[in-house]
C-alpha cells in the first residue's frame, strides 16, 4: 500500500493492522485533514477529535471491534472512530439530516454501541456489558474511553466504585487533556496533574483497586499501542491514564484558550474567517442571541443584587456566564459536569440566603429532577434555574434536544416556569424569577437567536395579549415562549381564511395563570402551542387547568410529538412537527370546522359531556384588556 489515500482504502479496523509505522503516520496526518476540512465546512467537535486521533487508531489495532466493546463516553470525540470503521466516504455528509451523526449511532454502525451524549455514562456501561459478558460466557473485553471532564460527573465514580468491586477486566481509558470547554474545573484535574508529572503522592485509581498504566503520550502511537495490548491482558480493571492534547495539528485551536474549538461553527461562504474556522465560543453574535441576552441581563442583576450567584456545570461560555464570571469571580461556580450536584449545591446556597442561579442546558437538567423535586422544591428553596436550548436545538439530534423541561418541572410542586418570547421578555422573566423568593423558578428559552421584540397590545392576568383586541374572536391561540412568531404568522393565515384569532404568551406557563383559563371559555377554540414534547407539556397543564374550572371550550395542544426527535435543523423539524404557522394554520382549520359541525359536542378534551357553562361564567372573564 502506498502512503497516499490511505483513508479511503480502508475497509474497515482490521486493514489497520497491516499498515507499517510510516503508514500509519501518514493516516494520521490524512485523517487531521479531512477532520479539518469536513467539520469547517458542516460544524461540529474539532478540538476534541484532533486529540484522539492517535488513541483511536491504537484502540482498533489493539481490540477487536465491535466484537470487542469500545465505549466512547459523551460521544463527541468518536468522529475519528466513525472513519476507521467504515464511514470515512460519507464525512461529507456529517451533521446533516440523513447524513451521519455527530455521535456515535446505533443505526450507522455495529461498531457504535452507545448514543446518549449526555457525559459520565461509558463506564456503566461499561460495567453492564463486562457483567454481561460474564454471564453469557462471551469472550469479549470492554473498553470506556472517559475524558477527564467526564470523569467529574457523579457517575463515572460510582462505576469505578463497582467496577473495582466486580473486578471485571474493564479496560478504562482516560482521554486527559487538561480540558472540559474549558480547563478541567475541581480537585481531580490538579491530582491528574501531578500524575501526569510524577508529582502525585499516591494514586486515587490505584487507592480504588484499578491497575494504572502510564502516563502514557497518546500522540506517541507505538507508546499508546503498547499500554493498550498490555491493558488488553490484564484479567483485572486496569486505567490507562492517556495524555493527549485537545486540538492537536490545527493552529488556531491549539491556540485557542476558550476552548481549543471544541466546537466549530459550519462556515458558509464569506462567512469564514482566515482560519477557515469560526470558533462558536470567539464569535460575536450578530443579533439578540438568548444566550448573551440571559448572560448581561444576569450580569446587570448580579450588579444590583451581590446576593445573586451563578453556578454551571461545565458549560461556563455555552450558557453565556462568563460575563457574570469576569465581573463576580467570587459569585461564579464551576462544578465540572456535575448537574446533580450543581442543584443541590444551589440548594444549599439559598438556604445561606444567597439567591443562586443554576444555567444549564435544558437536555442536561434531565439527569437532575431528584435534586431539583427534593432538595431544591421540597424545601421551597429559591434557586432559579436558566434553561437554555430548549425544545429543538438541532442537528446534535435527539439526546441534545430540550423537550422534556416542561413535563419534568410542571409536575414539581411549587415551581414556576417562564417561557420569554423575545429577548426583552427574558430579561423582564429572568428578574421576575430571581425576585421571586417564595421557591424554585425558571426560565426556558431556546438556542440561538431570539426574534425582533414583539409588543404586547394588552395583558390577561400575566399572560400578555399579542393581537389588538377585536370585539369577536372565535380561536385563542395561546404560544408558549419562543414559537410566538410562528403563532402570530398562523393567526394572520387565519384570518385569510375567515377566522378571527387572538393570541396571547402566558410569559409565565406553570402555573397557569387562572385569568387565562378564565378567559378560555368565551372561545370557540383553544389552541396550545409549544415547543416541548406532548405529553405533560404546556398543553397539557393547561387541559388540566380547564377541566379544574369546569370549562368547556375545545382545546387543541400543538407541540412535538412524544417520541424521540430526529437530528435536524430547529426550522424544519418544527414545520415536520406542525408548529410553523403554515403547520398551525392548517391544524387549526381542521380542529375549527370540526367544533363547528359538532356544536353540542364541545367541551374540554376529557370533559366533553360538560353543559356549556359559558353562560354562568362571570361577564368580564373574557380578555381583560389594559393598554400597555
Ligand atoms: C451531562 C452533560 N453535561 C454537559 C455536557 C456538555 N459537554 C459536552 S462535551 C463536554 C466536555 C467534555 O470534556 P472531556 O470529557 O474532557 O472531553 P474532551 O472534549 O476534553 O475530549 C461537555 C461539558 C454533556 N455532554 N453532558
Amino acid at each position: 500500500m502506498t502512503n497516499d489515500g490511505l483513508l479511503d482504502r480502508l475497509c474497515g479496523p482490521t486493514d489497520l493492522r497491516a499498515l507499517s509505522a510510516g503508514q500509519l503516520s501518514a493516516l494520521a496526518t490524512e485523517i487531521r485533514r479531512r477532520l479539518i476540512a469536513e467539520v469547517s465546512r458542516r460544524g461540529g467537535h474539532l478540538g476534541p477529535n484532533l486529540g484522539v486521533v492517535e488513541l483511536t487508531i491504537a484502540l482498533h489495532r489493539c481490540f477487536d471491534s465491535p466484537r470487542d466493546a469500545i465505549v466512547w463516553d459523551t460521544g463527541h470525540q468518536s468522529y475519528v472512530h466513525k472513519m476507521l470503521t467504515g464511514r470515512q466516504d460519507r464525512f461529507d455528509v456529517l451533521r446533516t439530516a440523513d447524513g451521519l451523526s455527530g455521535y456515535p449511532s446505533r443505526s450507522e454502525s455495529p461498531h457504535d454501541l452507545v448514543e446518549n451524549s449526555h457525559a459520565s455514562t461509558a463506564l456503566s456501561y461499561a460495567d453492564g456489558l463486562a457483567k454481561g459478558f460474564r454471564l453469557s460466557g462471551a469472550d469479549r473485553r470492554v473498553v470506556a474511553v472517559v475524558g477527564d471532564g467526564a470523569l467529574t460527573g457523579g457517575m463515572c465514580w460510582e462505576a469505578l466504585n463497582n467496577i473495582s468491586h466486580a473486578r471485571h477486566p474493564i479496560v478504562v481509558v482516560l482521554n486527559d487533556n487538561g480540558r472540559s470547554y474549558a480547563p478541567t474545573a475541581g480537585v481531580l484535574a490538579s491530582h491528574l496533574a501531578a500524575l501526569r508529572t510524577g508529582a502525585a503522592g499516591s494514586n486515587l485509581f490505584e487507592t480504588l483497586g484499578f491497575q494504572y498504566l502510564g502516563p502514557v503520550d497518546g500522540h506517541d502511537l507505538p507508546a499508546i499501542e503498547e499500554v493498550l495490548c498490555a491493558a488488553r491482558s490484564c484479567d483485572v480493571p486496569v486505567l490507562v491514564h492517556c495524555v493527549t492534547r485537545k486540538g492537536l495539528g490545527y493552529g488556531p485551536a491549539e491556540a485557542d484558550e476558550a476552548d481549543c474549538m471544541h466546537t466549530v461553527r459550519p462556515s458558509r461562504g464569506r462567512e469564514r474567517s482566515d482560519s477557515g474556522l469560526r470558533n462558536t465560543s470567539a464569535s460575536p453574535p450578530s443579533g439578540p442571541a438568548w444566550t448573551e441576552a440571559f448572560g448581561q441581563e444576569l450580569l446587570d442583576i448580579g450588579t444590583r443584587d451581590p446576593r445573586v450567584v451563578a453556578i454551571t456545570a461545565a458549560m461556563l461560555r455555552p450558557t453565556g456566564l462568563l460575563p457574570f464570571a469576569q465581573a463576580f469571580p467570587d459569585r461564579i461556580y464551576d462544578v465540572g459536569i456535575a448537574e446533580q450536584h450543581a442543584v443541590t449545591s444551589a440548594a444549599g446556597l439559598a438556604m445561606a440566603g444567597m439567591k443562586p442561579v443554576v444555567a444549564v442546558y435544558s437536555t442536561f437538567l434531565n439527569r437532575a429532577f431528584d435534586q431539583v423535586l427534593m432538595d431544591v422544591a421540597l424545601h421551597r428553596l429559591p434557586v432559579t434555574f436558566a434553561l437554555d436550548r430548549c425544545g429543538i436545538t438541532g442537528v446534535d439530534g435527539p439526546s441534545h434536544h430540550g423537550m422534556w423541561d416542561v413535563a419534568m418541572l410542571g409536575q414539581v410542586p411549587g415551581m414556576r416556569l417562564a417561557a420569554p418570547r423575545d429577548a426583552v421578555r427574558l430579561r423582564q422573566l429572568l428578574n421576575e424569577a430571581v425576585a421571586d423568593q417564595r421557591g424554585p423558578t425558571a426560565v426556558r428559552y431556546p438556542a440561538g437567536r431570539a426574534p425582533e421584540e414583539i409588543p404586547a397590545f394588552g395583558s390577561v392576568g400575566s399572560a400578555d395579549l399579542l393581537t389588538p383586541p377585536e370585539t369577536k374572536c372565535e380561536v385563542l391561540l395561546i404560544g408558549a415562549g419562543a414559537l410566538a412568531t410562528s403563532v402570530l404568522g398562523a393567526a394572520a393565515k387565519l384570518r385569510a381564511e375567515g377566522v378571527s384569532a387572538a393570541v396571547a404568551d402566558p410569559r409565565w406557563i406553570v402555573p397557569v395563570d387562572p385569568a387565562l383559563t378564565r378567559a378560555a371559555a368565551n372561545y370557540r377554540l383553544v389552541v396550545t402551542v409549544e415547543d416541548n414534547a406532548a405529553f405533560g407539556g404546556f398543553g397539557d397543564v393547561f387541559a388540566r387547568s380547564l377541566r379544574a374550572s369546569r370549562c368547556p371550550t375545545t382545546l387543541l395542544t400543538l407541540a412535538l410529538g412524544d417520541g424521540f426527535a430526529a437530528a435536524r435543523e430547529r426550522a424544519d423539524l418544527h414545520r415536520r412537527h406542525g408548529l410553523d404557522a403554515e403547520g398551525i394554520t392548517k391544524q387549526v382549520l381542521v380542529e375549527f370546522a370540526r367544533t363547528k359541525r359538532t356544536p353540542q359536542s364541545r367541551g374540554s378534551d376529557t370533559d366533553r359531556t360538560l353543559p356549556d357553562i359559558r353562560r354562568a361564567a362571570e361577564p368580564d372573564m373574557g380578555l381583560l384588556v389594559r393598554r400597555r
